[in-house]
């Protein structure tokens, strides 16, 4: 899956074995099926060598359906042959994290504000991702929440793709969307349900029908 896919991935869906009922590759499958188009693999549970074993099944998955990226985790992404990273502020240097995964692969970045936009702006980073919108018991350390108007600053002052995370729901999603962000992600929302391929379906036809409102209006 080529980068300048990315622009087209409404719904993003990351990974969580320990919210997970029935396992991440149980939940990726599902999520394809229901039409996701990114799949961000989160694993904060398992040894580098079971990453590797899961990540090449995703690979194979995702492979001509979905972008596949893997969050935090260069030496990963590289061993399953990843479309990409997803990095934070703290994790390896976007710098060298380019060197090692070379032009090709997608590289996504957190931050939380306007001033961590404009710094990633230039670098080549493929996405930003603002977080978290809203509060969230998923990433304990995520910090305080930002708000919908947050994505409306950073979209001022941006052209890169935004991927908006943190408390988002089928609820909220759509307003996620009309303040600026060109994907909503989300976690427990989706893998902590009871039905992986319904609420997949459920935010990607939100988040069409209100890019097809903004589109409508313009
Ligand atoms: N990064 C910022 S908030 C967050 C991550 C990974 C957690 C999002 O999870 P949820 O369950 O969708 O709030
Ligand atoms: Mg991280």
């Amino acid at each position: 899956m080529k980068k300048n896919k990315m622009q087209e991935c409404g719904f993003y869906l990351a990974t969580d074995s320990g919210l997970s009922r029935e396992g991440t590759l149980n939940d990726v499958g599902q999520a394809l099926k229901a039409g996701c188009k990114i799949i961000q693999y989160r694993e904060k549970h398992k040894s580098t060598k079971v990453m590797i074993e899961e990540g090449k099944c995703l690979r194979s998955m995702c492979k001509n359906r979905a972008i596949l990226l893997v969050n935090d985790r260069v030496d990963v992404a590289l061993a399953i042959d990843a479309d990409g990273v997803h990095i934070g502020q703290d994790d390896m240097p976007f710098m060298m994290a380019r060197e090692q995964l070379g032009e090709g692969k997608i590289i996504g970045l957190t931050v939380h504000n306007v001033e961590e936009t404009q710094s990633t702006e230039g670098t080549g980073a493929d996405y930003v991702g603002l977080s978290p919108i809203f509060e969230t018991g998923t990433k304990k350390d995520a910090g305080k929440a930002c708000g919908l108007s947050m994505i409306t600053e950073v979209r001022k002052r941006t052209k890169l793709p935004i991927v908006a995370i943190g408390g988002i729901t089928r609820e909220n999603a759509g307003d996620v969307i009309m303040a600026g962000a060109n994907a909503a992600a989300a976690i427990s929302a989706v893998v902590g349900s009871e039905d992986v391929h319904r609420e997949t379906a459920m935010f990607i036809e939100i988040i069409r029908n209100t890019k097809n409102i903004i589109k409508f209006h313009e």
